[in-house]
Parts: C-alpha cells; structure tokens; sequence
C-alpha cells in the first residue's frame, strides 16, 4: 500500500487551494457560519483565508508570512507541522477509527491517556486527581462540571446546594450552561442566560476594580471576599460550587493578585463548596505546569481542560475528577446518565498522548517555567516604558497590556476610538497575530517559541504599538 497517497489532504481541500481568495470569501460568506461574527461585516471584508502553518508561523492565502502569538486560539502549544501528531492520529486511525465507550466499554488510548493524565495532576493537601471524564471540548466538559456538582450534593442527600457562582467577563464555553458559567453580559444578553442557579461576582481584576492606592495584596483579599458575601447572601447551604480560570484568557488575561487564590481556597474549605478550576487555557504547560492550580497552590475538586492536551490538532477535552468527587460519583451513585459519542474518542487520544510525549520529551513545560516565560517577562515588562501602554504583565505564555490615553494617569480611550482595534490591525499588516479584547492586547504564543523568536515578536510588538500611536496622533486623539 502507498501511505503517501493516504496522507495526502483531500480532493476537495486541494481544490480550494487552487481557487483564487475572492472565490473562497464568496463561498464562506455564501455557506459557512463562523463563531462570534458579523456576517455582514464579514461578507464586505471578506475572511482572512489560513491556508498552511509551520512552527510558530502561519500563512494566509495571498501568501503573507504571521507571527501567531495567540497559539492558534490558545491550544497549539507544540507548535504547527509536528509529525509525531499526525503519525499517531494516522496510525490510531487506520487501527480503530471509533468505537464508543459505552455499554461496558473501552480503548486502549484513552485508557492509557486517562493514566497518563492522572500521574500528571499534582497531588496538592492530599487531594489526588486519580479519574478523567472525557469529552470533544471545553464548553462540554463544563457542562459536565453542572451535571457532577449536581449529582455529587444529591447524593450527599444536599439537593438544594444548585447555585454555582462563577465571575464577571470569565470564559467558560459556548453552550447554554458553558455561556452561563461564563460571565460575558454580551453572550447572556443573547438567549435569555444565564440558565437559573448561576450567578456572577466581579473579577480580581486590580487595573479595573481596585479603589485609587490600594495594593495588589489588599485588592486580592478584598476581590476574594466578593466570594463570600455572595456565598452568605445565598445562604452557605445553597451554594455548590465556584468556577474561575487559573488566570483569566479570553476575558484579556488577567492575572489575580498572589493574596487571591489563598483567600478563595480558605473560603471555599470554610463553606465547604466544591472548587472548579477552568483550565482550558491555563493547562499543558501554558503557565509553566501541567495544570496551573500548581502555579497557585489552591485544591481544585474537578479541573476543566481541552485546546493544549491535543495542542489543537483534534478537538479533545475533559474533567479531571478530584477523589472527593470520584468517591461519592463512584461508591454511591450507581450509573450517571451522561456521556458524549466521543467521549474518550481513540484518535484524539492517541494524538493527546503523542502530544504529551513530545512536550516531556521536549521539556516544553520546564521551558516555560524556567527559561523562556522568565526571558518573555523580562522583555514585555519593557513595555511598561511605552508610551500607548498603562500596564504590561506576563504569567508563564500568557501576556498582556492595556492601551492608555494618558500614560500618568491611566485614562483609557473612548470606547469609539476603538484603539485596541486600530492595533490589531497594525498587527495583522505588519505580520503578527496578537488579539485585541477592548483595548487589551493580549498574546499566548506557542510554548516552542525561543530566545529569538521572543526578540522577533517583542520587535514586532514595538512596531506595531509605534504605529498605532502614530495613527491615534495623526487623528488628534492621543497628545
Ligand atoms: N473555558 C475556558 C477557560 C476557555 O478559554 C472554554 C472553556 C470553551 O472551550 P471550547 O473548546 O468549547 O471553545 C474556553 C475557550 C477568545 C476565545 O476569544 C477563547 C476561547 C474560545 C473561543 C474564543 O479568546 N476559550
């Protein structure tokens, strides 16, 4: 047999490389319902067509080079073009494609991933993560999170312990219990969310929240007692659990105090509520660990992971179910009726377990932590000296900075100058993927970015800040 011509991509991805990029927009606008889009925006301008990728690199259709600092959507971890990746979905494939793990059964990738995955959850105040529930993503496994925290309290005989608190401007998934976890009011405003027993504190966000002088330490303390006034107004005995990010990703990066997870940790033992840490973003080495409530030192009840296990290469996610879960879901619940066709699918886990071995073999994860998530902070903290930028910050890969009118005094832009826009759009003409959320500008880069493409980004970074001030000044909106 040619394994060549099965590796081969498809007749019909072929054809549409051949097609010219007008042609393509036509048909994307004509057929395709992209996420989080204006289509009549996107049908005028026309979609930016990502034809092929390498290492940290990608390429549009017209053949420019991008530097994408944002990992893909925060999940290509190991980098674009890695064969093992595609060597073990090829091989998982043509051994067993599908087959469910229902009906008392199971496969050997992801009984090995589901092991795998348990030796690389840290045990932290005897608290050991020894199960995984699998699903295809991270607004599924969050919805796995309501139905377990649910199951878990009525088979305490807790029943009325329905309420899950979680944050304003946190990111917890799509779905209807992922976009009501999530506290994005325009996500809520859409649908009637969030669905009932969900409700929202405010974020540990000290450039935002903090009163004039206060220290990131009181600001920290004071963020997380937000939790327990909300957990006393409920009423302890309602409350089932809180839901946060590690850090929060899509929400603009943003980095709790040190005194924070500490305090939420305390007050969670206190009240006894399970702890959820959202690690769809955070885990797989993005904050320089396998799983980032490590970074923190906090014990999480069950953890929600996706994007980095597979570095994005096959949509693959899950809960890893922390032992007091496990125990009761295990010993005293009998069957829990949930569960996805693919979940534990073999192919993404195969390539999950290929994935992992390449970050140990790499030692991507140590990498981060101690060599290049050092060498980026030392270079984003420059940009505290630009003049467009009121604060620049970075934890492990994850980074951001916030674009000020007034460097002194923090001011912020009218939201009609649309400055963080005007930026991403530097960014795109000078060949860098950054994000824009508001006026944060916010990278993730690929934790196989080195030294020098650090240099090659922090280079484009500053050309690309330079012009945005340039463009603000030349419109007398920035002195
Ligand atoms: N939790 C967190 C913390 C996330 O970041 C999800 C859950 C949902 O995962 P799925 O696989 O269902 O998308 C996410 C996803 C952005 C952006 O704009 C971020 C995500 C998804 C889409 C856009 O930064 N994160």
């Amino acid at each position: 047999m040619n394994t060549s011509t099965l590796i081969a991509p498809p007749a019909l991805v072929r054809r549409a490389e051949q097609q010219d990029t007008k042609s393509i927009q036509a048909q994307d606008s004509a057929h395709f319902i992209h996420p989080f889009t204006d289509h009549a925006g996107l049908a005028e301008r026309g979609a930016r067509v990502i034809t092929r990728a390498d290492d940290i690199y990608v390429w549009d259709s017209e053949g420019k080079k991008i530097l994408d600092a944002m990992s893909g959507l925060w999940c290509v971890n190991a980098g674009y073009g890695r064969k093992e990746l595609a060597d073990a979905a090829y091989q998982q494939t043509m051994t067993l494609p599908f087959y469910n793990s229902f009906f008392n059964t199971t496969n050997v990738p992801a009984v090995q991933l589901a092991t795998k995955l348990a030796s690389l959850a840290p045990q932290v105040g005897g608290r050991k993560f020894e199960h995984v529930f699998f699903s295809s993503s991270g607004s599924e496994s969050n919805d796995t999170n309501v139905r377990m925290v649910r199951r878990y309290w009525d088979l305490l005989g807790q029943p009325q312990r329905k309420v899950i608190i979680s944050r304003h401007n946190a990111y917890h998934g799509s779905t209807m219990a992922g976009a009501s976890l999530g506290g994005m009011s325009g996500m809520h405003a859409q649908g009637d969310l969030p669905i009932p027993d969900i409700v929202h504190i405010e974020q540990p966000h000290h450039f935002e929240n903090a009163r004039p002088g206060e220290s990131q330490a009181d600001f920290g303390v004071r963020a997380a007692r937000w939790l327990e006034e909300k957990i006393l107004s409920i009423g302890a005995d309602k409350v089932a659990a809180f839901i946060a990010e590690p850090v929060q990703g899509a929400g603009g990066v943003i980095i709790p105090p040190a005194t924070y997870w500490p305090e939420i940790q305390r007050i969670v033992d206190q009240y006894g509520i399970l702890l959820i840490s959202d690690e769809v973003i955070c885990a797989f080495g993005r904050l320089g660990h396998w799983f980032a409530y490590e970074k923190f030192g906090y014990r999480p009840d069950l953890i929600t992971f996706a994007k980095g296990v597979t570095s994005g290469y096959i949509p693959l996610g899950g809960v890893m179910v922390g032992d007091r879960v496990a125990q009761v879901l295990i010993e005293k619940g009998g069957e829990f009726n949930h569960g996805y066709t693919y979940s534990g699918h073999p192919v993404a886990c195969a390539v999950a377990l290929a994935n992992i071995e390449l970050m140990e073999r790499e030692k991507l994860v140590e990498r981060v932590k101690n060599d290049t998530g050092p060498y980026l902070a030392e270079r984003f903290e420059e940009l505290n000296h630009h003049p467009l930028v009121g604060a620049a910050e970075t934890c492990g890969f994850v980074a951001g900075l916030v674009l000020v009118k007034n460097k002194a005094t923090k001011k912020l832009f009218d939201e009609s100058v649309s400055a963080g826009m005007r930026c991403r759009a530097h960014c795109f003409k000078n060949g860098l993927i950054m994000r824009a959320v508001g006026d944060r500008m916010i990278i993730a880069p690929p934790l196989v970015m080195t030294r020098a493409q650090i240099d090659e980004m922090m280079d484009l970074i500053h050309l690309c800040l330079d012009a945005t001030v340039d463009e603000l000044r030349a419109e007398g909106l920035l002195a």
